[in-house]
């Protein structure tokens, strides 16, 4: 083995070498400079974490190298810049990512394999970077990743939270444990602090003739975190903020013995970027929630206008020529009154100009139509943190719902002329004033007052931004996706059927006045990522196929792929690799879960966050029900039986109560059924403990058959579907989110489709479910089977049993009941296919050959098209 000397290495000053001897010796200088190893350890006996971080900070000098070229081109060039606004990013690992990005994967193969190791081994040593809860996280990734490989000047913008998502385990009896996700404890090679770039960022105190004084300030500190296109020069950047205190210690107070109050300032404000709220569809109510979106959007349009204004000081009406903001959900909306704040009391600009600046600066996209996602703050709470945007945010308000108010009237003329409301009947004297009469409470009177309200001011309520909360008389609250809908120049869903559910809906009156706002941008993902590198031989097979390796950052390529779906010789390689990535994924669970898995069967993956509406529940029904029927079948009758492997994975909130119950009946039921002497191999359910980016980028490439489930109508788009499809994963599944889209790309007769669709859904909810009798009688058995204790636990179970089967005691909102029939006649559809296993590999080819237009290559140049105006800057090679 050849080990070239550190002290041959490219010098810091020189640009780093390509050629794996150089970079075998940079590696040995960086072992031995940043980690700090004994020379004499280097590199025999140091463990894979120290040998990682030597190896990283070698790939980060080309990282940095491309990084520093592509900000100053692009500040020279001085193009319009997008900046993408959101409170999670969910990078997953980057060793691998930025090797293979910048096609270095040859050189450091070599060079690690010549110290002694191999690069696999040294990517596991990588902890996860989890900053984000799951599908809206993973797209804001996927959607740097693509704006780098397009050329597109832009930055993302988020919080660099001290600890990501919670790390999940599953204990003995099957319960979710939750552990703190201390991903920085070995460093973070990736990111450059920049101390020098910080902004101070103000809470609560008052306001006095428009001028806010705030009774707290924090600093924000800058952390940069380069981001690799693919086959190009341009390296973008996710810029991430750390909340610090304006004083780190109180020297005084230490001095006085009061230790707590020397570090109180620095700990306050650490909390406000410590944790990611674990969180995905409900709202926290919580003051500190609303502190970090203030903070790191304050921040962070506080930095984009600091660089505007040094290239073009007051000239403010070039601010939409320039920059653009795209809102990630209703997260970062706050961002409307601090961008009118900011260039109303700091800038000077008047209202007018300032509200026309917004308009034409901020965009935002809407992820959900679940309404306990869509933050709505009490107006005390917002008032209390941020005093001066209430005021901002009141303005607005009224200003809008002014400019509606001749349209609203015509409206209610119109509505009049049809409908003539009847005239009052003479009030009768109410019997409390009459003479003698018992007196009559006085809520009487203010009720029968109430009824009489103005119909403009009720048809203006409709889009009022502050509203009173219908649940809590009295109580005010700031509806901050109409907000931004009001702030924003374009709003989008994130699917076709998405945005046009909002259209009609959530969205409903804003879309009658503005309908051009509206627009559907449909979600997409990496391919480099989410094919090219998790599934090397699949990528080998299509590039030998396709004779390019352009298809990555072409994905409509892959259509070529469609010529060879029924041809044999291919099917047979098609169907090798598929078997090769599931015997490393079994390979992978023995390891972390010691449970042995035969490679035969049909691997059937649903892989997401643990929801009501995502429905795990419906999928552990059903196979409970299959483990009865293998359980009472003869020996005869159980040779028919399609071997199946389930398995699952995912995350419950905290404090979601039938999400848990949902984890710990699939842990149940695995524990049951996989040791069951009467099943064997025909049947292993798994729960995959800790599901993050890393578990999905081995459980994707394997999976045969993948659950997309929700309830029509309640999943915006999901984006692993997109995933499983591009490495030819069938899919079982409601006509919901993208899954229509899918359908369309593959040919619905390819998907297993069942269960209601989206206009179903509301006649049963308000009728239909109130007499609901029609249980599948294996629906019932496999309930029966929860409630009989064959899982264990019966009581803890019964209310999650209650919940789709007592109609006195829950209302089955999401239809596990009336969809349980159908979705069983198409899991028997998916055994019938499988049992074909050329026509089965026939559809998967399909289905990879019919994901192109589902690369997040597609989805940005859409946004920037139609949304952002951004147009490419390609950075010339060195
Ligand atoms: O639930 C949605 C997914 O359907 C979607 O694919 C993803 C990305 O658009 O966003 C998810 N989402 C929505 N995550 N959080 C929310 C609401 O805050």
């Amino acid at each position: 083995r050849e080990i070239v000397s550190p002290s041959n290495g490219a010098s810091s000053t020189s640009r780093p070498s390509k050629d794996p001897s150089s970079v075998q010796a940079d590696v040995l200088q960086n072992l031995e400079f940043v980690v700090g190893a004994p020379s004499n350890k280097i590199p025999n006996g140091l463990d894979a974490k120290s040998v990682y971080r030597g190896v990283a900070a070698s790939v980060r000098e080309h990282l940095i190298d491309a990084f520093n070229r592509t900000q100053d081109y692009w500040s020279e060039k001085d193009p319009k810049f997008v900046y993408y606004l959101s409170a999670e990013f969910l990078m997953g690992r980057s060793l691998m990512n930025a090797v293979q990005n910048l096609e270095l994967t040859g050189t450091y193969s070599e060079a690690v394999k010549q110290l002694g190791y191999d690069l696999e081994t040294l990517r596991d040593a990588e902890q996860n970077a989890a900053l984000g809860n799951g599908g809206l996280g993973r797209l804001a990734a996927c959607f740097i990743d693509s704006m780098a490989t397009l050329n597109l000047p832009g930055w993302g913008y988020g919080i660099r939270y001290k600890y990501g998502m919670f790390k999940q385990a599953i204990d003995e009896k099957g319960y979710q444990q939750e552990l703190p996700d201390i991903w920085l404890s070995n460093g973070n090679p990736w990111e450059i602090p920049r101390p020098d770039i910080t902004f101070k960022i103000g809470f609560y105190g008052s306001v006095d003739n428009f001028k806010w004084s705030p009774g707290e300030t924090i600093i924000a500190k800058a952390y940069d975190n380069p981001i690799p296109g693919y086959k190009t020069a341009t390296v973008g950047n996710l810029r991430l903020w750390e909340a610090l205190p304006v004083d780190e210690f109180d020297l005084t107070a230490f001095n006085e013995g009061k230790y707590d109050k020397a570090v109180e300032q620095r700990r306050k404000a650490e909390d406000i970027s410590a944790v990611l709220y674990p969180n995905d569809a409900t709202e926290y109510g919580k003051e500190l929630r609303l502190k970090q979106q203030f903070f790191f959007v304050s921040a962070s349009l506080q930095d984009a206008l600091a660089r505007f204004k040094a290239k073009h000081s007051d000239n403010w009406q070039l601010l939409p020529e320039k920059a653009v903001f795209q809102m990630n959900d209703t997260h970062p909306t706050i961002a409307v009154a601090e961008l009118m704040r900011l260039l109303i009391d700091e800038q000077n600009l008047d209202w007018d100009t300032a509200w026309g600046i917004v308009q034409k600066t901020l965009a935002f996209t809407n992820h959900t139509v679940m309404p306990e996602a869509l933050e709505k703050w009490p107006v005390k709470v917002l008032g209390k943190l941020l005093p001066r945007h209430l005021e901002i945010i009141d303005k607005i308000d009224s200003i809008w719902k002014d400019s509606l108010k001749e349209k609203v009237l015509a409206q209610v003329e119109e509505m009049h002329k049809k409908n003539p409301p009847k005239p009052k009947a003479a009030k009768e004297v109410p019997l409390a004033k009459k003479a003698g009469a018992p007196a009559v409470p006085e809520q009487a009177e203010e009720e029968e007052e109430e009824e009489e309200e103005d119909p403009v001011e009720a048809a203006l309520n409709k889009y009022g931004i502050i509203t009173e909360n219908p649940w809590e008389k009295g109580v005010k609250l700031v509806n901050m996706a109409y907000l931004a809908v009001v702030g924003s120049k374009a709003v989008n869903g994130v699917a076709a059927i998405h945005s046009d559910i909002i259209k009609r809906t959530i969205f409903k009156d804003f879309f009658e006045l503005t309908p051009n706002k509206f627009q559907n941008k449909t979600n997409g993902v990496t391919p480099r990522r989410w094919l090219a590198w998790c599934n090397p031989g699949l990528a080998a097979l299509i590039t030998e196929t396709l004779g390019t390796d352009a298809w990555p950052n072409d994905l409509n390529l892959l259509t070529g792929l469609r010529q060879y779906a029924d041809d044999k010789d291919f099917q047979k390689k098609w169907r090798a690799i598929k078997h090769e990535n599931k015997a490393r994924l079994a390979a992978k669970i023995k390891e972390r879960t010691g449970i042995d898995l035969p490679t035969e069967p049909l691997y059937d993956i649903q892989i997401k966050r643990i929801h009501e509406y995502k429905r795990q529940y419906l999928n552990i029904l059903s196979v409970i029900y299959r483990y009865h029927e293998i359980k009472t079948a003869s020996p005869e009758e159980r040779k028919k039986f399609v071997p199946r492997v389930t398995i699952f994975g995912g995350k419950a909130a905290s404090a979601y109560y039938m999400a848990k119950k949902i984890v710990r009946l699939i842990n149940r039921v695995g524990m049951v059924v996989n040791k069951d002497p009467d099943v064997k191999d025909l049947l292993k359910v798994v729960f995959v403990p800790d599901y993050n980016v890393d578990w999905a980028e081995a459980l994707i490439p394997a999976a045969e058959l993948c659950q997309q489930i929700s309830t029509a109508g309640t999943e915006a788009s999901g984006t692993s579907n997109m995933k499983f499809q591009m490495n030819g994963c069938l899919i079982i599944g409601t006509m919901d989110g993208a899954n229509i889209e899918i359908a369309e790309e593959v040919g619905k007769e390819n998907l297993f489709i069942f269960g209601m669709d989206e206009s179903e859904v509301p006649a049963w909810r308000e009728g239909k479910r109130a007499e609901w009798k029609d249980y599948d009688p294996r629906f019932v058995k496999a309930l029966d089977m929860i409630k009989d204790g064959t899982f264990g636990d019966e009581e803890y179970f019964q209310d999650l049993a209650d919940s789709v089967s007592d109609m006195s005691k829950s209302n089955d909102w999401f239809l596990v009941a009336p969809d349980f029939t159908d979705y069983m006649r198409a899991q028997d559809d998916v055994d019938k296919i499988y049992q074909d296993q050329d026509e089965w590999t026939r559809r998967s080819i399909l289905y990879t050959a019919g994901s192109g237009f589902f690369s997040s290559d597609r989805t940005i140049k859409q946004y920037a098209d139609e949304i952002w105006d951004v147009k490419p800057v390609p950075v010339p090679a060195a």
